[in-house]
């Protein structure tokens, strides 16, 4: 046993839960916890220039790598009602972060001292666990639940705001013996997975739906294994886009109004049986429910057991963890295939296959401004198939889920459900510390990149290189194209005469000079042709100087993007790929 404070105690346990980063900034009310952080020396801090900014570093952090849990420390009052938006991000994506928040000492908790304020019943309805601890000696039960909590069932954030007279205070501790709480995480069983392969079996035309629990439980290899084994089609949800490669022949696209191609939605609608494993059936994948599931008899595997029938109620529903579920599905298909008992997909899959080789948009436009279309044609030649792409919302994220090309599980980082705006930047600096090796490219609208444009000056300080495509349309696109069905163009537009850069015509921030007063480098393009260049550019920069690059393309204002309100109507504003030359860089060329 050994005394220590309680901030001690508990940068002692955290460390010892396997987390060797945090992002932050302290204040007052933590600064016990930073003198413990500081005195360990175990954990790698890095200092965020907005506390928002430190939860979606946490957030990315997470998300690249399986097993990792970033943690977000801020200081009491506005620090931790700045990190409820990650908290909320965190929680719609199931993804595991702590946040760890200073306090008022408890005696003044209910005297509105100086930002005391009630962080736990904020953040609440975002966490699995928001505790403010009381008593010191609690401390380290807590985080031993706070990490046993983000691990179980359906992971998701936690959490723990620690009032400064309970950091301060000693207790006893034996961090020898200290083991991590059991982690709890059911799995299907045979007669479940039996049940579900006889209704597979009876299907015409099925599909798996791959949805972000698999990335969670890291089981990407088991689902390409399993989808071979049986010789069924699969549809990624944009939160699982990579567990099968876009190239695998059985990648059917992706279905959904927005970020979707129209060979998934076509495939979709052709199907009669979809197994769905660690999605949620997401409104914007499923479109309107009656179209989504007319026809069509369904399977849901989720590990949280009150997620089955949440949307919908499935024709059969199993509480299982995805890894789990997806082995036993392989043994259990292997089996069968032995004894000749699985069905030939072949004539399915190759319609599927097909669709996907003739079903394109066009990519390939020369116009000047260049149309954003052509952005990713050009991202497609220029990042190989182990580039790491992040992105949040807007026109720019919903173009490059339909144009662009993901490989591998945690390729393509993405805040599905939430879609706060500024959340690219500090989310890309989290991965860049998760991985410093990966080749890392952040794409943004012009205003998701002005929301949190401050957090550019973390990468320049901690030298986290990546690649920053800011797609600038001077608009706030994706709200323009929705106001449509207003008739209005109202409040959407960031274009002004910008008083120091009018060679800028209009288009409002001259982003290249803000990113090089943060200390990155940056570049503008403003031709499809300068785009290859400016990214081969933006490597070197990269490799010599070791901070963010941006690059910045100004696009045309107005392009609409394909969407609409059901998977069946929705409405393509260009002209579709006719000819191999109109999408070069689609993963099934289309024939001349
Ligand atoms: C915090 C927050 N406020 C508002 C929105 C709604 N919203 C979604 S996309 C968008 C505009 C994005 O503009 P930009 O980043 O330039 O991307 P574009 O659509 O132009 O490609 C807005 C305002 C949001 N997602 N998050
Ligand atoms: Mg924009």
């Amino acid at each position: 046993m050994s005394r220590m404070t309680a901030a001690e105690a508990a940068v002692a346990i955290v460390e010892r839960e396997g987390v060797r980063h945090a992002f932050g900034l302290p204040g007052a009310a933590i600064n016990p916890f930073y003198a413990a952080m500081r005195k360990s020396g175990g954990i790698r801090h890095v200092l965020a220039r907005h506390v928002e900014g430190a939860s979606h570093m946490a957030e990315g952090y997470t998300r690249a790598q399986a097993g990792n849990i970033g943690v977000c420390i801020g200081t009491s009052g506005p620090a931790g009602t700045d990190m409820v938006t990650g908290l909320y991000s965190a929680s719609a994506d199931s993804i595991p972060i702590l946040c760890i928040t200073g306090q008022a000492p408890v005696a003044r908790l209910h005297k509105e001292d100086f930002q005391a304020v009630d962080i736990t019943a904020i953040a609440k309805p975002v966490t699995k666990l928001a505790m403010t601890v009381l008593e010191p000696a609690q401390v380290p039960g807590a985080f031993a639940q706070a990490f046993h909590l983000m691990r179980s069932g359906r992971p998701g954030p936690v959490l723990i705001d620690l009032p400064f007279d309970v950091q301060m205070a000693e207790i006893e501790l034996d961090i020898d013996t200290y083991e991590p709480l059991p982690v709890h995480r059911p799995a299907a069983t045979r007669a479940q997975v039996e049940k579900a392969l006889d209704m597979l079996a009876t299907a015409e035309r099925p599909l798996l739906v791959a949805g972000g629990g698999i990335v969670n439980a890291d089981a990407a290899d088991l689902l390409v294994e399993f989808a071979e084994l049986v010789g069924v089609p699969v549809i990624p949800t944009l939160m699982a886009w990579g567990t099968i490669p876009d190239d695998h022949p059985l990648m059917a696209g992706m279905v959904g109004l927005q970020t979707s191609h129209r060979y998934g939605n076509a495939t979709m609608l052709e199907s009669d049986f979809v197994l769905g494993i660690g999605n949620r059936w997401a409104n914007r994948h499923t479109g309107g429910l009656d179209t989504y599931r007319r026809g069509r008899t369904f399977v849901h595997v989720d590990i949280e057991p009150t997620q089955i029938g949440r949307v919908f109620a499935p024709d059969y529903g199993i509480v299982s963890d995805a890894a789990a579920a997806l082995a036993l599905f392989v043994e259990v298909a292997r089996e069968r295939r032995t004894a000749g008992r699985l069905p030939d997909r072949a004539a399915w899959s190759e319609a599927c296959a097909e669709r996907k080789r003739t079903m394109l948009r066009r990519t390939h436009f020369d116009d000047v401004p260049i149309k954003p279309q052509r952005v990713y044609e050009e991202m497609n030649k220029a990042f190989g198939k182990d580039t790491r792409y992040v992105s949040t919302i807007g026109l720019s994220q919903i173009a490059a889920a339909q144009f662009l090309h993901v490989y591998r599980p945690r390729h393509w980082i993405n805040c599905g459900q939430a879609g706060p705006l500024g959340w690219t930047i500090p989310a890309t600096l989290g991965v860049c510390v998760a991985d410093p090796e990966a080749t890392v490219v952040a794409l943004s609208g012009d205003y998701d990149f002005q929301f949190m444009i401050e957090e550019l000056a973390v990468g320049a300080q901690f030298n986290l290189p990546y690649l920053h495509v800011v797609v600038n349309n001077s608009y706030l696109g994706l709200i323009r194209q929705a106001q449509r069905g207003f008739d209005m163009d109202y409040c959407v537009q960031l274009s002004f005469d910008n008083v120091n850069s009018p060679e800028l015509g209009g288009y409002g921030v001259d982003h290249v000079k803000v990113a090089e007063g943060l200390g990155c480098k940056a570049l503008r393009v403003h031709r499809p042709g300068e785009l290859l260049p400016a990214f081969e550019e933006a490597k070197k920069l990269m490799a010599q100087f070791r901070v963010p690059v941006v690059v910045e393309v100004i696009l045309e204002r107005v392009t609409n993007i394909a969407m609409g309100t059901e998977i069946d109507n929705v409405v393509e504003f260009e002209e579709l790929a006719t000819k191999g030359e109109h999408a070069p860089t689609a993963v099934a060329a289309l024939l001349d």
